[in-house]
């Protein structure tokens, strides 16, 4: 982080940093009034980088967070209760959102993404990497962690026809928000620049390469992360990006880059995949017997939909191959 970028956050209002009334009703009067709110902007290996209200700190957790599970520990974006003597985390306050995923590896930890989010951007480029099915299991992910998912599809730039894209995307999910830019030009970014007003947040979650840490850059107007070309043998990035960082705009809004990622498995997304097709399961309780497959059955009303063009056939695959997990 530059030292511009430290001068900025630390300079904030806790309003501009993403406080409000969530977070203030859970402080009480009493003994945690001397501790003051602080956001994390990064996480290091056993300490944290903290922003609040006219200053920034480094501290470092001390062991009793690490007895308890990963998602009880501070993670970006959370915000925790600060006792400035000891420079101590005191508590971790209860998230309004909470982005998380199954790691990839044997051990398929839940991996924490990123706290507190209002909005995420599922970051896709429109060449090898664009792929319907990962934009549709990043949705999955988004609407179980109750997060607002923007659809941003990057190097418009670089295709004949980018529209075709974004129909792809409004295929999946109607009144999905796509917006088509070439990441590298602010003149683009207009409709991106809407989610990112004083005080949201927003995280960046994609492939290696798609051009996240270049949008970061571009809606900074300074470069700040660093970018590198993707290999050209067979177009993917070259996890560029290694640690998860919390940038201030200067607009206002506040973003998360992420590392790129490998695979993206969900964790309980199961609520998530509920919201994400309840129009077919809407059909699905319309179909003559309780336990359609909907394969072939008779008076199978999601059949009859997508014989009828109202639905489309590849997100009952989609449907399935997620129940299937
Ligand atoms: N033509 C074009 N190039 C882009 C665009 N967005 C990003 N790039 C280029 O794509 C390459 C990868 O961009 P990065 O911003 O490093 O990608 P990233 O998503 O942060 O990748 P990781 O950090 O590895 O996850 C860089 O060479 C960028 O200049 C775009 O919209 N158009
Ligand atoms: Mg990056
Ligand atoms: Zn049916």
């Amino acid at each position: 982080m530059s030292e511009r970028e430290r001068r900025g956050l630390s300079q904030c209002s806790l309003r501009q940093l993403g406080w409000g009334p969530f977070f203030q009703a859970q402080i009480t009067a009493g003994p945690l009034a001397e501790l003051i709110p602080a956001r994390v902007i990064a996480v290091q290996r056993s300490g944290l980088a903290l922003v609040f209200e006219g200053g920034r700190v480094d501290v470092t957790l001390s062991g009793r967070w690490f007895q308890r599970p990963p998602e009880q520990r501070p993670t970006i974006g959370d915000w925790v209760l600060l006792n400035r003597q000891r420079n101590s985390v005191e508590r971790l306050l209860e998230r309004r959102s909470l982005l998380k995923r199954v790691a990839s590896g044997k051990t398929r930890d839940v991996q924490l993404l990123a706290a507190n989010v209002d909005t995420m951007f599922l970051v896709s480029s429109c060449n090898e990497d664009f792929n319907p099915g990962r934009i549709e299991r990043y949705l999955t992910l988004a609407l179980e962690a109750g997060v607002e998912p923007v659809v941003v599809l990057t190097k418009s730039d670089q295709v004949a026809d980018p529209d075709a894209y974004a129909d792809a995307v409004r295929a999946l999910k109607p009144d999905l928000e796509v917006e088509v830019v070439d990441a590298r030009e602010l003149a683009t970014l207009a409709g991106v620049k809407a989610w990112c007003g004083e005080g949201q947040t927003v995280a960046l979650l994609g492939s290696s390469g798609v051009g996240k840490s270049t949008l970061v850059n571009t809606l900074s107007g300074a470069q700040i992360q660093l970018t590198q070309d993707i290999r050209e043998d067979d177009g993917k990035g070259r996890h560029t990006t290694t640690h998860r960082s919390l940038h201030l705009l200067p607009q206002g809004g506040l973003v998360v880059d992420n590392p790129g990622m490998r695979e993206l498995s969900l964790t309980e997304a199961d609520d998530g995949v509920q919201a994400l097709f309840a129009d077919i399961d809407d059909l699905g309780n319309r179909c003559r017997f309780r336990n359609c497959q909907h394969l072939r059955e008779p008076g199978c009303a999601v059949q009859a939909a997508i014989a009828g063009g109202e639905l489309d056939p590849r997100r009952l695959d989609s449907y399935r191959k997620l129940q299937q997990r």
